[in-house]
């Protein structure tokens, strides 16, 4: 049995993570719908909880952890059953899964889509961080780069990441494919029809309501 699970942060590629895993593993939670860039992460209630001031965060009773991976790995650790695992018991598989949230994290959201948000003016930041053209045209060159890994992984007509098991390894990859096409950036061929079977899972579905709730 959990204790209460509270999820902070809606309306962000980061935050449909952590929402996406509680629907798919069936959990009951409360949803704190803050925003960012609203001053919602500012306060002090939000930052005695997180001193990192960011969304999403996760409290699980008296344990709080944030980063959107941490928490949808955490969680997938946690509360997987039989029936309804997103993470690979086998040694070999988890490490592979793990392999595949870093590389996720590392290279299309931290080093490309995120380096494309700071340093564009049409992805947001760039009155923040400083508008650099030719930085975010590298960023997306880089992105459609690595994103050959993931066509390899994908051919073969594997579903998922891992095979016929659908991860929570996934849930990181689809957030950064569909913030990709949003910024514009093409994406591989075979990703397009594995999106359509991931967003088509109702805890995908109910996860974007809940994300959009605020907005
Ligand atoms: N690496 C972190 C990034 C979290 C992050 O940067 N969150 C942004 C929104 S996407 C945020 O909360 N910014 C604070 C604010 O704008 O108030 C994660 O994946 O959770």
């Amino acid at each position: 049995m959990s204790e209460k699970l509270v999820l902070w942060g809606v309306g962000t590629s980061r935050t449909i993570r952590a929402h996406w895993a509680m629907h798919e593993l069936g959990l009951d939670y409360e949803c704190r719908p803050i925003l960012p860039r609203s001053g919602e992460t500012k306060t002090p209630e939000y930052t005695r909880l997180n001193a990192r001031q960011k969304i999403p965060l996760l409290q699980d009773g008296d344990f709080t952890i944030g980063e959107s991976a941490a928490i949808v790995a955490y969680l997938s650790r946690t509360y997987s059953s039989p029936g309804r695992s997103l993470i690979p018991d086998d040694p070999h598989e988890f490490a592979r899964w793990l392999e595949w949230c870093f590389f996720i994290v590392a290279e299309l959201d931290s080093t490309s889509l995120y380096v494309m948000r700071r340093h564009g003016v049409k992805q947001g930041l760039a009155h923040i961080y400083g508008h650099a053209p030719d930085v975010v045209e590298k960023a997306g060159q880089y992105f459609r780069q690595q994103l050959r890994h993931v066509e390899v992984a994908l051919a073969d007509e594997r579903r998922y990441l891992m095979g016929d098991h659908f991860t929570s390894a996934d849930i990181i990859l689809a957030t950064c494919l569909l913030w990709a096409i949003d910024y514009g950036v093409g994406v591989c061929e075979n990703a397009l029809p594995y999106l359509e079977r991931v967003t088509a899972r109702p805890a995908y579905k109910r996860s974007a309501v809940t994300n959009a709730a605020a907005i």
